[in-house]
């Protein structure tokens, strides 16, 4: 197999004590959810992904599955498309499947390794295509290269309903930043999760099986792992609430007793009932998210399922 040119930017390894100690000192405290995605992090992800009560993966797929053609229609003839965290670049097979002549494929992912598998199995699937790996913090500034051949249209690809995790004003800057990457006329087909009864949202993030729970616990297995830091996992527990002011679903991890978490010479003391929260998964209306992109794109296409639990949106930049 020829090997992929691999566009390396090199990006900066996680400061994982320096941000899980400026987060903890917050109030109320905190852990950053980016820190979730360790190699077993990662696996209990997938594990989530096909929980019954989970249903943003597998709507998404139907979605996905159902309008790839009116998406690829609308992403039009000989477009670049340009995916943010591609991961094993899965669900972008179905747009690949129906995209008419594009003109290249770069994934962009902070992880080597995995970039460069996921993009070799890419290019063996679609051997017209050029595929053009980035190695990249996505959610760093970057200057993408120039593709072999011109685009009709810079498409930026962000699947999954990872916008979900960035707080409303988080979410705009980094829209306004992918539409100076796509260019105006450009565009960005982004999976968007939606609102829907809290009782739902919250099965979703408190499975019976208890996998999201192990997922949660093992960020603080994580920090002992690579910090040393010695906190005590049993002694907190995992909860899922929905914030329906704030429109999001928030992780925490609540204290069964008193704590001390020594982290980067602090130390943390959490009072039993205390929680330490550790992701906010925001739940938007088509309403609210159109005016939360508004200034750098335009709502243009909308594709749901029956229930209108997930939707993938194609956008166009201002
Ligand atoms: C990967 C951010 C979309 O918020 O649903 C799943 C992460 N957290 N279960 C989400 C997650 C708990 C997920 N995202």
């Amino acid at each position: 197999m020829p090997q992929l040119p691999l566009l390396d930017l090199e990006p900066q390894a996680d400061d994982v004590v320096g941000e899980c100690t400026a987060a903890m000192r917050a109030s109320p405290r905190q852990l950053p959810c980016k820190f979730f995605y360790d190699r077993r992090g990662s696996q209990l992800f997938d594990r989530i992904c096909e929980l019954p009560e989970y249903y943003p993966t597998r709507t998404e797929l139907a979605i996905l599955h159902e309008h790839a053609p009116a998406m690829a229609a609308r992403l039009g003839p000989r477009c670049l498309l340009i995916e943010l965290g591609s991961g094993s670049s899965v669900k972008v097979r179905k747009l690949l499947d129906e995209l008419v002549d594009p003109v290249g494929y770069m994934p962009i992912d902070i992880s080597r390794e995995h970039l460069l598998d996921a993009a070799g199995q890419i290019a063996d699937a679609y051997p017209e295509l050029d595929v053009q790996p980035i190695c990249a913090d996505y959610a760093q500034p970057m200057t993408l290269p120039e593709p072999t051949q011109p685009p009709q249209r810079r498409v930026a690809y962000f699947p999954g309903s990872t916008i979900g995790n960035l707080h409303p004003d988080e979410a705009r800057r980094f829209l306004a930043r992918v539409a100076g990457m796509v260019q105006q006329g450009g565009g960005l087909l982004i999976g968007v999760d939606l609102r829907k009864e809290p009782a739902v949202l919250e099965a979703a993030y408190n499975d019976a099986a208890g996998v999201t729970a192990a997922f949660n616990l093992n960020l603080l297995h994580r920090i002992n792992r690579e910090v040393g830091a010695g906190i005590d996992v049993d002694a907190f527990e995992h909860q899922a609430v929905w914030n329906g002011e704030a429109s999001r679903v928030e992780m925490h991890l609540v204290a069964r007793s008193d704590q001390h978490v020594a982290l980067n010479g602090d130390t943390f003391h959490i009072t039993v009932g205390e929680s330490i929260r550790t992701e906010c998964s925001y739940k938007h209306t088509l309403a609210s998210f159109a005016s939360l992109a508004s200034e750098a794109f335009e709502v243009v296409d909308v594709w749901t399922d029956a229930r209108q639990w997930f939707s993938v949106q194609y956008l166009e930049a201002k």
